[in-house]
């Protein structure tokens, strides 16, 4: 009997999902843990993408479209697990961009925050409102939302960087806007390196003077790999390396003292030969690249192999461990900043 009236009810249980569906309207309860996990979930892989063949795919893209036909000639890295959404992980993107000599990308700006982070050539610029960043390899370079930029090689040789952006956390809030200037690069207005001397060495110009000349919030958009390594390299003779990082420093905003822009965090970490870190997860999926050195990541029990110029990333709540074959040097960007805003972010050190 009451198998009967148990039966009959999941019946009547089907039957009501089923004329639900028409009107838009779904069970709660059959979806619940999954809308609500007990933790994080992500459907991101951990996946790595070793540097040579990506190269070769991107010169192999330069010699059948141009920077001015794409407006940006960039692959694409997705994330295995997250397939059709462009996206690294959820919240964030990652490309790798060429600039051919002689080539433009033309002048846009758009409510996504970018950074580039070179990984070869040296000599080619990302003009960032009308200013020059002349790019070496392993600077870092912001284009935050909203300020105008193009990118152009007078160089010889060709330019490959990474580019980091929130496209998926825009998307998530459907907040994009996008605009061309309409001329393939701003005018230049300033000379490449000002804003580097003016906002760059922990000074800045006063308030309200005349020489106080970029957006307020988000003053500095360079960071050269000759200051951070310099500074990397006096951290790690200072002491000893963090148990679960390695020696790590964050890139600041010198506006506020908080993360480079809005909606992204960037560090990086040198990892002495032999070091291995104690595990660590996270609740910011976090996309490194190798500067220096090999090693391994192993996250979550799935090991990655590290060589110069790896590009990996470890999805949210992997525990991640570090092993570092040879001096190891790290370049990494989250949403971390993004979360502690929105009181989000959870880190658990084992
Ligand atoms: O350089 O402005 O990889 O707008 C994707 C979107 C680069 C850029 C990307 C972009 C850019």
């Amino acid at each position: 009997m009451a198998e009967i009236l148990a039966n009959d009810r999941a019946a009547q249980l089907d039957g009501l999902y089923a004329e639900l569906k028409p009107h838009n309207l779904y069970p709660l309860w059959t979806v619940l843990s999954a809308l609500v996990p007990r933790e994080p979930a992500s459907g991101a892989l951990p996946f790595a993408w070793d540097y040579a063949p990506m190269r070769d795919y991107l010169l192999r893209a330069g010699d059948l479209i141009s920077a001015e036909e794409a407006e940006r000639r960039v692959l694409i890295l997705e994330n295995p697990g997250l397939p059709g959404t462009s996206g690294i992980t959820t919240s964030l993107y990652a490309g790798l961009q060429l600039i051919l000599p002689g080539e433009v990308a033309p002048c846009h700006r758009h409510a996504q925050s970018a950074l580039r982070f070179v990984l070869e050539g040296e000599g080619a610029f990302t003009a960032v409102d009308g200013e020059k960043a002349v790019m070496h390899p392993f600077d870092l370079v912001l284009t935050p939302g909203g300020q105008w930029h193009d990118h152009g090689n007078h160089s010889g040789k060709p330019m490959i960087w990474l580019d980091g952006l929130d496209i998926p956390t825009v998307r998530a809030f459907d907040a994009g806007f996008a605009e061309k200037l309409g001329a393939s690069a701003h005018p230049e207005t300033v000379a490449p390196g000002d804003t580097l001397a003016r906002y760059g060495h922990n000074l800045r110009p006063m308030k309200g003077s005349a020489a106080d000349r970029r957006p307020a919030h988000q003053p500095l958009f360079h960071y050269p790999y000759s200051q951070w390594r310099a500074s990397l390299d006096a951290l790690a003779a200072a002491g000893d390396p963090d148990p679960h990082l390695g020696h790590a420093l964050e890139f600041l905003n010198p506006a506020d003292g908080g993360a480079i822009m809005a909606t992204i965090s960037a560090h990086v970490r040198l990892l002495p030969a032999g070091f291995e870190t104690r595990p660590r997860r996270s609740t910011d999926g976090t996309i490194f690249v190798v500067v220096e050195g090999k090693g391994e990541a192993e996250v979550a029990g799935t090991s990655l192999p590290l060589a110069e110029r790896t590009v990996f990333v470890v999805p949210s709540w992997r525990e991640l461990r570090l092993r570092a074959g040879s001096d190891l040097v790290l370049f990494a960007y989250s949403d971390r900043t993004s979360q502690e805003k929105l009181n989000l972010f959870k880190e658990h050190c084992a």
